[in-house]
């Protein structure tokens, strides 16, 4: 019998509705701008805090009893099964997942790859059915006790080699399920202390590790997108990966800009200081913007509390972002997003899909809206209107600090400053989100 027997698929009943099974906001078949809401947001479930997180927290263990956990290939068999059903339950969104959410770790590393080449067959069969698909895969190369000290980053060469392994048979999975991207999240790429740390080294290190990546994932014929996701800390003191500008800094070093995107989360962006709009923008504007984990952390915190998102003035910011940017493409919406660990039923974890769903359609329909309105863009043009008159452009492209300085002389230049108009602006956004 199913996990979530009793539940039924969740269909839209609009705004009034009191059904706490039911969307609100989102309607996957409402067509906006000629895209239906379900192929502009790409929603996807994360496998790893859905199907494979136990309920732990630092002061105490597993709090939930789900009958596939277990270490057998069938408890694996069982845990794909309760997947492809909550899938169906939520309309067939995408999934994501590491390898060590879909298989049990084996003795050794030829019987871990087999294990998880039996759960991608079996997955495979499961999505020949149609139905969900491949957001994207990954490795864990953050959990196992021989990561401790990094993965690509290690100080024993031996375990970068293991790494690049798993890699590899993550990028097999990750092609042979039709994945859309594959994303490097780098949880150990990073140092606890300096005092026995070779920065550059395990810089050149983590480096040569993703040439190697997007060369196998092209000889393989891979077509998805390659996705670093950026995170400032936790679980090392200081992660590599800062946030976007710090990666893109290493993607141009090591010339992979053109090849590398980012997957950025809302909770680490605010981790790193940032607002996720802020790190969608600048992605955008370096032209490596991919995917999105969406989640929300306490901001009382100050941790990654990996929450479903609830804030909806928030994300509608997040859109007009993405939508600005043209959109997620091959990217979309993964709910990186955990339960709290007192959440305990099967209706618990459809639930927080179906508010964390509902939050980004309304989210999405607000930014649509005021995009499409043209207000606050018509204002920045008209902020940036100076530069396209009189001698202007010339400032970006031939001028010298001496031609300037010499008709500012000439001139007489007394420039006045203008009002940024920041609340009106802010107004004008709480007429759409307010
Ligand atoms: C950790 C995190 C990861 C990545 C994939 O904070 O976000 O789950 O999304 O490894
Ligand atoms: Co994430």
């Amino acid at each position: 019998m199913s996990y979530f027997a009793g539940i039924h698929p969740i269909t839209y009943e609009g705004p009034e509705t009191d059904n706490p099974l039911a969307f609100r906001h989102y309607n996957p078949s409402e067509v906006i701008g000629g895209k239906t809401m379900a192929e502009h947001l790409r929603f996807a479930v994360a496998w790893w805090h859905s199907f494979a997180w136990e309920g732990g927290d630092p002061f105490g263990g597993q709090t939930f009893q789900r009958p596939w956990f277990g270490p057998t290939v069938d408890h694996a068999r069982a845990k794909a099964d309760a997947a492809f059903d909550l899938f169906a339950i939520l309309g067939q969104p995408y999934f994501c997942f590491h390898d060590a959410d879909i298989r049990p770790e084996g003795a050794d590393f030829a019987e871990t790859t087999r294990n998880l080449e039996t759960i991608v067959d079996y997955i495979a069969e499961k999505m020949a059915a149609g139905g969900p698909r491949l957001l994207w895969g990954t490795a864990n190369l953050f959990s196992h006790r021989r990561y401790m000290a990094g993965a690509a980053t290690n100080p024993d060469p031996d375990v970068f080699a293991y790494a690049g392994a798993t890699i590899k048979t993550c990028i097999d999975a990750t092609h042979r399920l039709g994945g859309e991207n594959y994303v490097l999240w780098g949880g150990r790429e990073g140092y606890e202390t300096l005092l026995n740390t070779d920065l550059a080294r395990e810089r050149q290190q983590a480096g040569r590790m993703l040439c190697m990546a997007v060369d196998y994932a092209r000889k393989i014929g891979f077509k998805g997108a390659i996705l670093i996701e950026p995170k400032p800390q936790e679980p090392t003191k200081h992660q590599y990966d800062y946030d976007v500008a710090t990666v893109y800094g290493f993607l141009k070093d090591f010339g992979l800009e053109g090849e590398v995107k980012v997957n950025i989360e809302q909770g680490h962006a605010i981790l790193a200081g940032h607002s996720f709009e802020h790190e969608i923008a600048l992605a955008a504007a370096l032209g490596i913007f991919g995917s999105i984990d969406m989640n929300r952390n306490d901001y009382q915190s100050g941790w990654d509390t990996d929450q479903f998102p609830n804030n909806t003035p928030e994300v509608t910011l997040a859109y007009y972002e993405i939508l600005k940017a043209g959109g997620l493409r091959t990217g979309g919406t993964n709910f990186d997003a955990k339960l709290r660990r007192q959440s305990l039923d099967a209706e618990d974890l459809v639930a927080a899909h179906i508010g964390g769903m509902d939050v980004c359609a309304a989210g999405f329909k607000r930014a649509y809206a005021m995009l499409q309105e043209g207000t606050l863009e018509a204002a920045r043009h008209a902020r940036y209107a100076k530069w396209g008159e009189g001698d202007a452009p010339a400032l970006l492209t031939h001028a010298t600090l001496d031609t300037i300085h010499d008709r500012v002389v000439r001139e007489g230049l007394d420039p006045q400053p203008v009002s940024g108009r920041q609340e009106r602006l802010e107004n004008l956004v709480n007429r759409f989100t307010g």
